[in-house]
């Protein structure tokens, strides 16, 4: 076995791989093969530091003991069991661990097996939570500019990131979208959160004025806006969308794949901001990114709202064949140990400052023109090369694993996410290594 894993494969060809340029990547492949703590280890033996737990995913670090032992043990023990009317004690001990953890009032999960999954679980809820209701005339979904709700029909339809949804045709009829809440001119390298464009949040107003409420079903947004490039909420913002929501039977959505699991320094965005929604998704650190994963959080009175007619009868017609799978489930397990045995879900808090120093210390390398933070979140943004969008920050990304350093970019923005395990130490070598590849770039 060691044998297979350890060969370099030679040919690249047949894996057409997701999000990347491939033929760039195949020319001059980044290749990971083992990790350890803040460490990847690449194919030529260098060690790369990860300045993004994988892709935001692995907060307590790689390869940690305890999930791994989690992991062992359950593919051993359980390897598969059916998702529909049939259970597992594992999947409903980590639902209970969950709760438990979730803002007060999120009561019930749905698993799923990623993000993605998790957004289009979310959206069918709450429309299916509105027929339920006898609100059958909301059909509406309200994204925002510049969001990321993974990549399936749903939650590219709410999303609003151009790019990844202009070849994929009319998407989810009956879809509208805030503005987004980037404000440059105003707001530029603010620290956390920034002051200025709650009144943003009002936009909500004049949509449900436009399409009327009783056609609304929900409003799903990124408490932190991720992908797109790290956009802090203006503060404020988001009390206001809960107040026009309450206001007009609208339910609230957070996306948290990324903010979930102590990203912000609390457990959840949604515990950072003080603003609980009607649901909330995450994937990625459910599993530390072990095993691919998702949980949908919903209110008591949601799963309540499905919990009528003949017992015998299946309640959402939704779900999938590896919902709670045992071994994805084990690994949920160990990571809540791991994260609450070393205190992850809050040590964003400890290190806030420390990082947003740092982060900001870059304001005057190259190219930056703005550098936004939260928790342990940060960006870099970059004056694009004129002509050439994407070109600079991409440059930099290659340049930074070839010193041994892993960011990631999104557009001209370096986005830095590391695993809540990073010591002050390691934040000033994520940051000298930015600089120096900043210095490097055109
Ligand atoms: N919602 C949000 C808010 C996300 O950030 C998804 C849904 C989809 O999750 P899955 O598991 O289906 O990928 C995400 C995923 C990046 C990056 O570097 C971000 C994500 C995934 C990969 C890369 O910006 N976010």
């Amino acid at each position: 076995m060691s044998n297979r894993l350890n060969a370099a494969p030679n040919d690249l060809s047949a894996f057409w791989m997701p999000f990347t340029a491939n033929r760039q990547f195949k020319q001059a492949p980044r290749m990971l093969v083992s990790a350890k703590d803040m460490h990847y280890t690449a194919s030529d033996g260098r060690k790369i530091l990860d300045g993004t737990a994988g892709l935001w995913c692995v907060n307590a670090g790689h390869c940690r003991p305890k999930i791994v032992e989690a992991v062992q043990e359950e593919v051993a023990r359980l390897d598969y069991a059916p998702a529909f009317q049939m259970g597992h004690p594992v999947a409903f001990e980590l639902a209970n661990r969950l709760v438990a953890i979730a803002p007060a009032g999120m009561d019930h999960v749905f698993f799923t097996n990623s993000g993605s999954e998790s957004v289009e679980t979310a959206l069918k809820i709450a429309l299916a939570y509105q027929r339920v209701k006898g609100q059958g005339s909301r059909f509406r979904l309200i994204g925002r500019e510049r969001g990321y709700h993974g990549v399936n029909f749903g939650g590219i339809s709410v999303g609003g990131i151009v790019g990844n949804r202009k070849l994929f045709g009319t998407l989810l009829t009956g879809v509208d979208h805030l503005p987004h809440t980037h404000l440059p001119q105003k707001n530029a390298f603010s620290r956390g959160v920034p002051e200025h464009g709650a009144e943003l949040a009002d936009e909500l107003e004049r949509i449900v004025a436009l399409h009327d409420a009783s056609t609304v079903a929900a409003v799903i947004v990124e408490p932190v806006a991720g992908s797109t490039g790290v956009l802090v909420p203006p503060k404020g913002y988001l009390k206001r969308l809960r107040e026009i929501c309450d206001k007009h039977g609208i339910l609230l959505i957070f996306d948290e794949v990324i903010t979930g699991f102590g990203r912000l320094g609390t457990p959840f965005a949604a515990d950072y901001f003080g603003v609980v929604p009607d649901i909330m998704t995450t994937a990625k650190g459910v599993t530390n990114g072990t095993i691919p994963m998702g949980a949908v959080f919903v209110k008591k009175e949601i799963y309540d709202a499905f919990m009528n007619g003949p017992e015998h009868l299946i309640e959402f017609a939704h779900g999938y064949t590896y919902s709670g799978n045992p071994i994805a489930a084990a690994a949920g397990l160990g990571t809540l140990d791991t994260y609450k045995e070393e205190g992850l879900l809050t040590r964003g808090a400890e290190l806030e400052s420390y990082f947003e120093d740092a982060l900001h210390s870059l304001k005057d390398a190259p190219h930056v023109i703005d550098i936004r933070n939260i928790g342990l979140v940060g960006a870099v943004e970059l004056e694009p090369i004129a002509g050439q969008p994407t070109k600079r920050a991409f440059s930099a990304f290659v340049k930074a694993f070839e010193n041994g350093c892993m960011i990631r970019t999104t557009g001209d923005i370096i986005a830095l996410s590391p695993p809540l395990i990073i010591t002050k130490g390691q934040i000033d070598e994520l940051i000298d290594h930015v600089r120096t590849v900043l210095e490097q770039v055109d």
